[in-house]
């Protein structure tokens, strides 16, 4: 397997969940500008989306949409147990966070690192982000993790968000503030961190 990945994009989720699994995989960097991997390929023949992650498998087949990815990488190495098994109800709660992380969090954040969007628009986009993390923040404020006492692949993925907020100027609550230095500390999120030179080895 190759992960196709951005430094610190929401690809860092997959990447965690690569480390945390313990898979064997290589990985490949993406100029999300000019849309060249760092072997000099072109990424929209390998991804026609041009957005990270990509996954591309030993048969060839590539897999795009973090939140479909990491479940994928999860049920690998069932022994891990990063996601419940598919078909059970705990397997739905982990898809409903997976799919609020992707379409109310992740994408609200976008717009705050766009320069053309201007500030009192980014202001609004704040205000909903806010609103939006009072949901996590009170469940991590009783459970270590979103899907209880075990880390799932739901945690990679918020972490990788959350990790935005210091880039963008937004305030985490305590209870996520706590829950981000929690998830830092793991291994693999700080074995991760390293290979993508967000922190030093
Ligand atoms: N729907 C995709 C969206 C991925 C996404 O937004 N990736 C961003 C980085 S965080 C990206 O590659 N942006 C550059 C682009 O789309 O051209 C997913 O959830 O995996």
């Amino acid at each position: 397997m190759k992960l196709f990945y951005k430094a610190g994009a929401c690809s860092l989720s997959p990447h965690i969940v690569l480390n945390e699994c313990g898979l064997s995989y290589a990985s490949e960097a993406v100029d999300l500008v000019t849309k060249k991997t760092e072997t000099g390929s072109d990424y929209l023949a390998i991804n026609p989306k041009g957005s990270v992650p990509a996954l591309l498998l030993d048969d060839g087949q590539i897999l795009t949409e973090g939140a479909v990815i990491v479940q994928f990488l999860a049920d690998r190495a069932p022994e891990k147990k990063l996601a419940p098994p598919m078909g059970s109800m705990e397997r739905y709660r982990l898809m409903e966070w997976l799919n609020f992380i992707a379409s109310d969090l992740h994408k609200t954040f976008g717009p705050l690192f766009n320069p053309k969007v201007p500030a009192d628009a980014k202001a609004v986009f704040k205000d909903i982000l806010a609103a939006r993390l009072a949901a996590p923040a009170r469940v991590l404020a009783d459970k270590p993790f979103l899907m209880g006492d075990a880390f799932s692949v739901a945690d990679a993925y918020l972490f990788t968000v959350l990790n935005w907020a210091p880039r963008v100027g937004l305030e985490l609550p305590p209870s996520l503030a706590a829950y981000l230095t929690r998830v830092a500390a793991r291994p693999a999120v700080q074995a991760t961190l390293v290979a993508e030179g967000l922190i030093p080895a």
